[in-house]
């Protein structure tokens, strides 16, 4: 067995408490990948890990196994320490949001990503760019350290790549599809894990669906540019992929950008291309991200950032 893998599971046996997060407001593959490690580690070591998030864990979510044993950092006692932290699918430091303090007071860090990250977090990192999902990242380990699987892990580990492939259209590699394929031969269930994931409030679907209803198109139809104003983004829980995707489905529709009015004075940018890479025009509005789907957070007027999109598409 390689010398990472001994090293991962000497810290598991000798760890007095350990605790587990990914990103703050938590996706699919980043609550997902943190309840399959708690329970890879129960089954395996016979230990129970807290599993800690911060920000706010969408309704679409709410009926994943084990969802309910993931605690908000804030109702965590003050003096809570853990000698063992693990990161998944953190991305960077600064995506740990309320997590960083216990990172912080940590005596060791493992970590398991598949986000490009230049100053790792971890002092063991398990890493992959090549993987779909850190819960496949998490996958690969397991089966190299033969431990043992049970259904929840097995569920929650596809439920990370079906959310992060985005019901697999954003497959690059056919190992993330080689991967799927061999969990559900172990008895992951497509139909009830996509089931699951529908989820969401009724007010959400309408925000959602209001919000296309009264999309602006630019350029000749090619750009749509939706906008959730203050008052309705708290009814949004998530990220608005509905108001992307539908967007994206009109015929000579190239370019889908949606404006999140997250406070005053601060708007989220999401962008989405069918194939022309927008990640530049991310960049320039102070954000990033890839090809095809990237965003930013800009601290302007909504109008002044509306407009800065605009003229970013200018020439595209
Ligand atoms: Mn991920």
């Amino acid at each position: 067995m390689n010398e990472k893998i001994k090293l991962l599971i000497d810290k598991i046996k000798n760890a007095k408490s350990i605790a587990i997060s990914g990103h703050k407001n938590p996706d699919g593959d980043s609550l997902c990948s943190a309840l399959a490690l708690m329970k890879i580690i129960e089954l395996n070591f016979n230990k129970t890990a807290t599993v800690i998030y911060d920000g706010n864990i969408p309704k679409e979510l709410d009926r994943v196994p084990l969802r309910d044993q993931a605690c908000f950092h804030m109702h965590l006692p003050e003096d809570a320490k853990y000698d063992l932290y693990i990161l998944v699918d953190y991305g960077t430091r600064m995506h740990l949001g309320g997590a960083e303090r216990f990172v912080n007071d940590a005596d060791f860090v493992i970590e398991f990503d598949h986000h490009f990250n230049e100053e790792v977090v971890g002092d063991l990192c398990f890493d992959d760019t090549d993987k779909a999902a850190a819960t496949q990242v998490i996958y690969d380990v397991a089966k190299t350290a033969k431990f043992d699987i049970d259904q929840d892990v097995i569920d929650l580990i596809t439920l990370g790549i079906i959310t992060d492939t985005g019901n697999f259209k954003f497959v690059r590699s056919g190992m993330v599809l080689r991967d799927a394929a061999e969990l559900v031969d172990k008895g992951a269930d497509m139909l009830h894990l996509v089931n699951l994931l529908n989820n969401k409030s009724r007010k959400t679907v309408l925000v959602e669906s209001e919000t296309v209803a009264k999309a602006e198109f630019f350029m000749h139809g090619r750009l749509a540019i939706a906008a959730i104003r203050q008052p309705d983004y708290k009814r949004l829980d998530g990220r608005g992929e509905l108001v992307l995707g539908l967007l994206g489905q009109i015929h000579g529709v190239e370019f889908v950008v949606l404006l999140k009015e997250q406070k005053e004075n601060q708007i989220g940018v999401s962008i989405r291309s069918r194939h022309t890479p927008i990640n530049q025009i991310a960049e320039s509005l102070g954000g990033g991200g890839h090809m095809c789907a990237a965003g930013a957070v800009v601290y302007d007027s909504f109008e002044t950032v509306k407009t800065k999109v605009i003229n970013a598409f200018k020439g595209m």
